[in-house]
């Protein structure tokens, strides 16, 4: 970072974020894996290294939680064997590192409480400063998925109800009109119900910001439909943790077809 971007913190430079447009533009929707700090991977090396030789888009890091004191080390490993980039998706202050190439500042919209909104975030803002990450201004919005997910419970928030996608829109507009640079709408990690197309396409139609669905996406033909309907960037978290170690570069590779196959 330039001495001059340093000094506005990171907020001019948006290597990253560029990446993400210029790769949205050029491929129509992307795919990124999310990296849980608490769930051992001894293999995460290897991991990482056929996820990157498959095309994987970018990696996510992050846990609603955080169990183990793997957080560092684990954005180390990763960063260390890829060339994509390596961006923290927070549970809280107690995950930034300065060795990932940026960090999701996350909003829950939908939380009831302050702190989740901003309260964490003032908290980490003077870190991500010092460290010179690029933070990547990221309204976090729930979607109402089956049952109570971590994320929800975490962050006390009130999920959107499934078949309301006009709440939805309000949410992701306003995201939109406070300048937010990222919408991620969240089924919740091994959510029983992935995000609705329907909701995707109805917020697609309203807002121009790339849009993030995650949760409960459990094979390449979902991934699929929701690139279809809009979504931006599609991520797996744990159908990948799920699936047998000689399994797992198909299937990377499939879910990487499947989306990059989406010329919107
Ligand atoms: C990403 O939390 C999700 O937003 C990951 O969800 O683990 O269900 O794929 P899964």
């Amino acid at each position: 970072m330039s001495e001059k971007e340093a000094r506005l913190g990171g907020a001019s430079s948006g290597k990253v974020y560029n990446y993400i447009i210029n790769e949205i533009n050029r491929r129509g929707s992307l795919y990124f894996i999310l990296i849980d700090p608490d769930k051992p991977n001894s293999n995460l090396q290897k991991f990482i290294r056929i996820a990157t030789d498959c095309g994987v888009d970018g990696f996510f890091i992050g846990s609603s939680l955080l169990l183990s004191e793997n957080f560092e080390k684990c954005v180390k490993t990763v960063k260390k064997n890829t060339d994509k980039p390596v961006i923290i998706f927070p549970g809280s202050i107690y995950q930034i590192s300065k060795h990932a190439d940026a960090i999701l500042f996350l909003s829950v919209l939908t939380s009831t409480n302050t702190e989740y909104i901003i309260g964490q975030q003032t908290l980490a803002s003077p870190i991500i400063f010092k460290y010179g990450i690029e933070p990547i201004s990221t309204a976090y919005i729930l979607i109402e998925s089956g049952k109570m997910t971590s994320a929800t419970f975490i962050s006390q928030s009130k999920p959107i109800p499934r078949d309301k996608p006009d709440i939805a829109i309000a949410y992701s507009l306003t995201a939109q009109y406070l300048g937010m640079k990222l919408i991620y709408l969240e089924a919740g990690s091994g959510a029983d119900n992935s995000v609705p197309v329907e909701l995707i396409q109805g917020i697609k139609n309203f807002v121009k910001i790339p849009l993030i669905v995650g949760g409960g996406i459990k094979n390449p033909e979902t991934a699929f439909e929701k690139s279809k309907a809009g979504a931006d960037i599609i991520v797996t978290g744990n159908i990948l943790e799920d699936t047998p170690e000689k399994k797992i570069k198909g299937l990377i590779s499939e879910f990487v077809n499947a989306i990059h196959q989406n010329k919107r």
